[in-house]
């Protein structure tokens, strides 16, 4: 797949983007990243990309033609279409379903704002989608930007290891949140590995994260739950794990 990115700092994104999984996907000829800087494609001596904002008010807002020219260069990088989406909090949330509807073009062009934003010119004629990655204000879309790119390059055909790809496929089948994790030394100070994992009961292994991957979402993002969906086994141990939380006084989990 190839990501191309518009942004007033390129450098930044292929930054976040050089090392992991996101940087074996672009070793491997998986996912191929370009960065465009508006400023090359800007007039005069100062290579202006920003304006004063028309109505008044604080702040600086970026001029159509830099973006326009820009943008016209990196579509034409490439003959496969691209869709162009804005990183924006004013954008449709990012879900791993959407993830992985991106994940599946061939192409995406990312548009990355900075100071007050873009002339809504430009977004109503050249953007084709807006997509915000939560409810917070970021200094400029190149962190969201970098957010999409990583979340889409773990999907690429071959980009993960085995486990690493069981682990997502885990995750993608039931949108539960994860279980609880642990590793040598069984005994410490800051407590002991659950018994069951130490057990050798591999059935009982299974069962005991099912019930923590219940429990936690159950805890901490009900909304992830739709309980009435669930199997009979998964009820019954979401019932369990609920009996030992409140006898627990509800300081686990
Ligand atoms: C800046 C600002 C200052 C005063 C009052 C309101 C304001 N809004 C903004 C603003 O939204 N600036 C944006 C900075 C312009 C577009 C790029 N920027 C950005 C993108 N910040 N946060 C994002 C973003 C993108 C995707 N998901 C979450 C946040």
């Amino acid at each position: 797949m190839r990501i191309d990115v518009i942004s007033l700092f390129p450098e930044f994104i292929a930054q976040c983007a050089g090392f992991g999984v996101v940087g074996r996907a672009q070793e491997r000829g998986l996912l191929s990243l370009q960065g465009w800087n508006p400023r090359d494609h800007a007039q005069g001596g100062y290579r202006r990309v920003d304006d004063r904002p028309f109505g008044g008010g604080p702040g600086m807002v970026m001029m159509i033609e830099p973006l326009q020219a820009c943008l016209a260069a990196a579509r034409a990088a490439d003959t496969q279409p691209a869709a162009v989406i804005y990183l924006t909090p004013q954008g449709a949330p990012l879900t791993q379903k959407k993830v992985r509807e991106l994940a599946a073009r061939p192409r995406l062009i990312l548009l990355c704002g900075r100071y007050e934003g873009i002339d809504e010119r430009l977004v109503a004629t050249e953007v084709d989608e807006e997509i915000s990655i939560g409810d917070y204000v970021l200094s400029g879309g190149e962190l969201a930007a970098a957010v999409v790119i990583d979340a889409v390059a773990r999907l690429q055909e071959g980009a993960l290891n085995d486990a690493e790809s069981a682990a997502q496929d885990s995750f993608e089948a039931d949108g539960l949140l994860d279980c609880p994790h642990y590793t040598h030394p069984a005994s410490h100070v800051l407590g002991d590995v659950p018994a069951v994992l130490r057990s050798g009961d591999h059935a009982a292994i299974a069962r005991w994260r099912r019930q923590q991957a219940l429990g936690r979402t159950w805890l901490r993002r009900p909304d992830l739950l739709n309980e009435e969906g669930l199997s009979k086994a998964d009820r019954a141990l979401l019932q369990a794990f609920r009996h030992e939380w409140e006898a627990a006084g509800q300081k686990q989990g």
